[in-house]
């Protein structure tokens, strides 16, 4: 099937971090559209937008308290109606971030359910304690327990992330309606599709213990159940069918096998899935205590998903991971050629590319000093835990340093004025000091920067059918070089990447159609951090 969300290139905003057009330290709706014009001519066909819901931002949105209501911070509805039919008038989808999983407790289904107040008694899940304990033994995702006591209630509700965020009852059948009512107001304005949080963790099965581990007990209740399923097919058939719409699940923990079942064509549950297994090739033992990247490990995995799927959702960034360049790549000596490597692996892959914001500058890992710096909510809850269990401040600060959201949330560089020219004002979180040299202005006047790089790799698989619906089969795979094939209709493409320092010497040659060096024939000599891709 050829749908539009296969061919085009996604685009994902953390609007808080994208532009700030009213000056009050918070990028909004207005500093997006301000934008709109280079994201065109940089050729990204969909955006999707972090939440901008209302919402305390005690998660930066991923709590929200009104799904039907634009929050102050980001502008008004207005602006948000004008920026979907601006991105229409460019042929530029929108896509918004769905999180159902829970809401804000500052969310008036909330605010009800814990008076007992019909119909909300039951949208979340309650329960008694024995003797003040907690309900189960489950943990948070964020560290800690999952359970906290409501006085008002005289019950614990179970939060699978922060305390201000309860988790939903999908045992309820008036909560799924309230989705799928939700649902139709935004693609009634004209959204293409849902991001869908955290959407294979909502249906809890049974609320026993969980099995005896460190982090996350409980999951096995919850992961990828029959009822989640069910919910997902519910969707699908009651809403999604009815639009042109395209679903990308956040699914965490998901084996080729389980992300299969959730996006098969046939099963019609999502379009695509986000899975994580080559974001833990440089997760060693304890993910803080050593970062060490296992390249062979991530061509393996990707190229693995690649043959499992039929189609991936391909990303090497996000809001919540680490910045590509300076995790799978080198941030110093070979910064342009490591990020542009990357950009060529990612748009060639079999799937619909996402690319985040400040990746196609080759932005870097945060340059925070102290804890007093971070913002991100989930390195406060584990930094408190860690210190809970008598880790030592520095090594506490360490760890925090190497994996905190914040890496990647610093404001976008778009100039070398003060902040980055993201704003005017005192940005909500320190802008790299690095924007002197990396930052979008430079680079767009440039025709050898990453930016351009991205713009003619983007535009590229933009006009290519064997890029956008080619089959995938590896040609040759170490630990520092992968070349594999794309075929469509006869006609084939090779690729060819190397991920080390080194020179590497391959048995492959061809005419060039693109080459983040400069030579216009490949000869077989793969140059450190060197991209090719050749007709073959
Ligand atoms: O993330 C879910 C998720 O998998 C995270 O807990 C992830 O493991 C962690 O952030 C890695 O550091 C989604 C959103 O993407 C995230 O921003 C939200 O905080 C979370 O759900 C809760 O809504």
């Amino acid at each position: 099937m050829k749908a539009w969300w296969k061919e085009r290139v996604v685009y994902q905003i953390y609007p808080r971090s994208f532009y700030d057009a009213n000056d009050d330290g918070f990028g909004d709706l207005k500093g997006i559209l301000a934008k709109l014009d280079v994201l065109k001519d940089l050729g990204v066909g969909i955006l999707w937008l972090s939440p901008v819901y209302q919402s305390p931002q005690k998660d930066n949105g991923y709590d929200i308290a009104d799904y039907c209501a634009i929050d102050p911070l980001f502008g008004t509805m207005e602006d948000m109606d004008r920026l979907i039919a601006e991105a229409d008038k460019r042929d530029i989808k929108l896509v918004m971030d769905l999180v159902i999983n829970h809401t804000s407790d500052q969310h008036p289904w909330f605010q009800q359910s814990r008076q007992r107040i019909d119909p909300y008694t039951d949208y979340y899940i309650w329960r008694d304690g024995e003797n003040g304990n907690n309900p189960n033994n489950w943990t948070s995702f964020f560290a800690g327990d999952a359970w906290t006591f409501d006085p008002v209630r005289q019950q614990f509700y179970l939060h699978l992330f922060t305390k201000e965020q309860p988790d939903l009852n999908y045992h309820n059948p008036a909560v799924l309606q309230e989705v799928k009512n939700l649902m139709r107001f935004w693609l009634d304005k004209g959204i293409a599709g849902f991001r869908c949080d955290v959407i294979n963790i909502l249906f809890k099965t049974t609320l026993e213990d969980g099995k005896r581990q460190l982090v996350l007990k409980g999951l096995e209740h919850y992961l990828s159940q029959d009822g989640n399923h069910d919910i997902l097919k519910e969707l699908r058939r009651d809403v999604l069918d009815h639009y042109d719409a395209f679903t990308v699940g956040e699914t965490v923990f998901v084996t080729p096998k389980t992300a299969r079942d959730l996006c098969d064509e046939d099963r019609k549950e999502l379009d695509m899935v986000f899975s994580f297994e080559h974001m833990d090739a440089d997760a060693f033992y304890i993910k803080w205590f050593k970062r060490r990247f296992r390249s062979a490990f991530f061509f393996r995995t990707l190229a693995k998903w690649q043959t499992e799927l039929s189609w991936n959702a391909n990303y090497f960034e996000n809001h919540d991971q680490l910045r590509s360049v300076s995790r799978f790549g080198d941030d110093t000596r070979y910064w342009k050629e490591s990020a542009t490597m990357l950009g060529t692996l990612l748009l060639s892959l079999r799937g619909t590319p996402f690319l985040y914001q400040g990746q196609e500058i080759g932005m870097t890992n945060f340059d925070i000093v102290s804890m007093e710096g971070i913002q991100d909510v989930e390195s406060h809850n584990v930094y408190r835990f860690l210190r809970k269990l008598h880790l030592p401040k520095r090594l506490a600060w360490r760890m925090i340093r190497r994996s905190s959201r914040d890496n990647v949330r610093t404001p976008m560089q778009w100039s070398g004025d003060p902040h980055g020219g993201f704003t005017k004002g005192t940005p909500w979180l320190k802008v790299n000091d690095n924007h002197r040299t990396i930052n979008v202005a430079t680079q767009r006047d440039d025709p050898d920067s990453i930016w351009s790089f991205y713009q003619r790799l983007i535009h590229l698989r933009n006009n290519n059918t064997i890029l956008q619906h080619g089959d995938f089969q590896t040609l040759k795979l170490t630990r520092h070089v992968f070349v594999f094939q794309r075929r469509y209709e006869g006609q084939s493409l090779r690729i060819a990447v190397n991920i080390s320092h080194k020179r590497h010497r391959i048995p492959f040659a061809g005419d060039l159609l693109l080459n983040n060096y400069t030579q216009p024939r490949f000869d077989g000599i793969l140059e450190p951090y060197q991209a090719v891709i050749w007709k073959g």
